[in-house]
């Protein structure tokens, strides 16, 4: 039976290279699943049903296992720390596929493999991958059980740390089954760490704490609405209702279908007179959104709720308004840089019933993190499990250490955070990790304006993901990882929802709470202080304030921002704002160079704005 049998099954179940995309059902789910582990040769295979019971049985025997240790009950209860393999800690885009029919489709920006290809290669690495370990079958809903805007699917995987995660990130078991009816539209997701325990000549291995290989290869069917991941236990590669499913397939379905799938935080924010606002907004991995969703405003009299942290769904509602949902149910966030003083909800939402990955151990059986307080202590077990002192001059938390929470235990989570129908969009925030030339705040002139400030987001890159930190690269709308299809085409599809919108559109904003001084230090106090920004923004909203033209978009009239009670002089404010000419003429030229990788695809409006850009910051300098 070999290779070629499951391609030919799969195929007649929904799931090959060219199925049908809708009424795959339950039928076609029994099938799929025998098929896999015909393919896998699991020892068995388990569907989870997402109970408390099931839950405790998996992290017991992890601890058993040592792929979890329990931490201490009093200090940190229902807790537990996985330490990854070392060479498995992030994102891997350079392993990451969009396999579209045409390369086109994926466009310039994703790596791409032909469907038929991979499906091969695919096939060839999945023959016999679970060998001597159990395989689990998650069916898992996007969005509340049964909401109108919600999405089904189905993971199977050999980790049980996938396992418990799912549990916490989406709305894993029974329930979601139950709405697999004879023609429902489901997306299959297949998952392996890619380490059988029965080597060829049958004899058993036994396990590591953090199964993982060196090929792995995350590839997406956009066609077709496959996953199939292999040889990585890490977040965004292994928890395929995510980044693969909420934002990759999901972007395809909703630019067919005329919605979005972005990668944005969704907030309520209201001011001291209890006039709420909706934000959406799209920064790059590890540049602030789970910081911004779970704000504490600086600012008295005002509140922020959290609606969602990293993914939002939206889609123009009866009443023609942009209306989103969080499609998660928990919150995989950054943990470095987490403490008391910058992000104090994260931190009590955090206080128990918490899997934390790649942190380092306390000797009374709790977490640290470089950020999590001033001092470290004398002593931590580091990240890899070696012993670690302040003096060890390297960090005891990997930079991209995570925490994996259920919204649900978020102390600032919004009552209507899980309406099926979602909440209102009021304005959408852009922005990214920039030392220079982006100013904390502006607002677009119009939606176009704001699509091109999407479509410019430049961002120095972060630990979350495999690759250069640091480094500056164009990451249109935060999703230059995420997107299933032609970035230029993601472009064309927003300008079009402005254009349903019309009067109802959400108004555009770029930030950035990362300029530095020459010297490398934040400019900004960030954080809390952010809701500084948010006052202008709902004051814009409203038309109760002022903006000023520039050549970079509309911007606050300094005298406009609220300075009490933060020490901010005057200098530092026009450093926080100012827009150099020369510089930012460079930056147009590297905007330039990033359109033209898209060819005849972008969209002529993007193309007059940066002419204009350009025209406005040739007069200025
Ligand atoms: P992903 O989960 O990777 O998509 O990231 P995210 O966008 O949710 O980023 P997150 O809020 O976790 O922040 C990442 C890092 O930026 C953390 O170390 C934060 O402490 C830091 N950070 C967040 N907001 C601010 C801010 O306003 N100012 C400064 N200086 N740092 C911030
Ligand atoms: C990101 O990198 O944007 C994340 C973490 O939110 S992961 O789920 O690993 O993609
Ligand atoms: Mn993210």
């Amino acid at each position: 039976p070999g290779a070629i049998g499951p391609i030919a099954s799969a195929a007649s179940a929904g799931t090959g290279p060219r199925a049908p995309r809708t009424g795959r059902g339950r039928a076609a789910l029994d099938r799929w699943v025998a098929d896999v582990a015909a393919l896998t040769r699991p020892d068995e295979v388990v569907w989870c049903d997402g109970s408390e019971e099931e839950n405790e049985r998996l992290l017991a025997q992890m601890v058993e296992a040592g792929s979890l240790i329990a931490l201490d009950d009093d200090l940190r209860p229902g807790s537990f720390l996985a330490r990854s393999d070392p060479a498995d800690v992030a994102r891997v885009e350079d392993r990451t596929f969009i396999c579209s029919e045409r390369e086109e489709d994926a466009g310039p920006t994703n790596n791409w493999h032909d469907p038929v290809d991979a499906k091969r290669r695919l096939l060839a690495r999945f023959d016999g991958a679970m060998a001597g370990r159990t395989m689990y079958v998650l069916p898992f809903s996007m969005g509340p059980v049964g909401g109108a805007i919600s999405q089904i699917g189905v993971q199977v995987t050999d980790s049980p740390y996938v396992v418990v995660s799912m549990r916490i990130m989406t709305r894993m078991g029974a329930d979601a089954l139950a709405q697999i009816g004879e023609d429902t539209f489901w997306v299959p997701a297949l998952h392996s760490v890619g380490q059988p325990l029965i080597d060829a000549d049958g004899t058993r291995r036994a396990d590591v704490a953090w199964p993982a290989c060196e090929n792995k290869t995350i590839d997406h069917f956009p066609e077709t609405r496959e996953i199939w991941s292999f040889g990585s236990g890490y977040g965004g590669n292994a928890l395929l209702a995510k980044k693969c499913f909420a934002l990759r397939i999901a972007s395809v379905m909703a630019r067919e279908e005329g919605w979005l799938a972005e990668h944005m935080l969704l907030v309520r924010v209201t001011n001291p007179q209890g006039r709420a606002m909706h934000i959406a907004a799209a920064f790059s991995s590890a540049c602030g959104k789970t910081n911004f969703a779970m704000m504490m405003p600086s600012l008295p009299g005002w509140r922020v709720e959290t609606i969602g942290d990293d993914i939002a769904w939206l889609r123009p509602g009866a009443d023609g308004r942009l209306r989103a949902i969080n499609p998660e149910a928990g919150f995989f966030g950054v943990a470095p840089g987490t403490g008391r003083s910058t992000n104090p909800v994260a931190m009590d939402t955090i206080a128990r019933d918490t899997i934390f990955t790649n942190v380092a151990l306390t000797e009374d059986g709790d977490v640290w993190w470089e950020g999590m307080t001033t001092e470290p202590p004398a002593r931590l077990t580091d990240w890899r499990g070696e012993p670690w002192t302040p003096d060890a001059g390297r960090p005891a938390a990997h930079p991209n250490a995570r925490f994996t929470v259920g919204a649900a235990q978020c102390p600032s989570i919004s009552e209507d955070w899980d309406d099926p129908d979602g909440v209102p969009i009021d304005a959408i925030v852009f922005g990214g990790r920039r030392a220079t030339n982006v100013p904390l705040v502006s607002e677009a002139e119009d939606w176009g304006h704001g699509v091109f400030f999407g479509a410019t987001i430049s961002s120095e890159q972060t630990a979350a993901a495999e690759g250069p930190v640091g480094e500056l690269r164009l990451d249109p709308f935060a999703m230059l990882p995420f997107c299933g299809y032609n970035m230029a085409d993601h472009w064309a599809h927003w300008l079009r929802m402005g254009e349903t919108l019309g009067e109802g559109a959400p108004r555009v904003f770029r930030v950035n709470w990362f300029r530095k001084s020459p010297e490398g230090k934040f400019l900004w106090p960030g954080f809390g202080e952010n809701a500084r920004v948010l006052e202008w923004i709902d004051a814009r909203l409203h038309g109760e304030v002022e903006a000023e033209a520039s050549p970079v978009g509309l911007l606050p009239r300094l005298e406009d921002v609220d300075r009490e009670g933060v020490d901010l002089d005057d200098e530092t404010l026009a450093q926080i704002f100012a827009v150099d000419p020369d510089s930012w003429l460079a930056e147009a030229e590297r905007l330039r160079e990033g359109l033209d990788r898209y060819g005849d695809r972008v969209p002529p409006r993007l193309v007059e704005l940066l002419d204009e850009l350009e025209e406005r910051l040739r007069a200025r300098a």
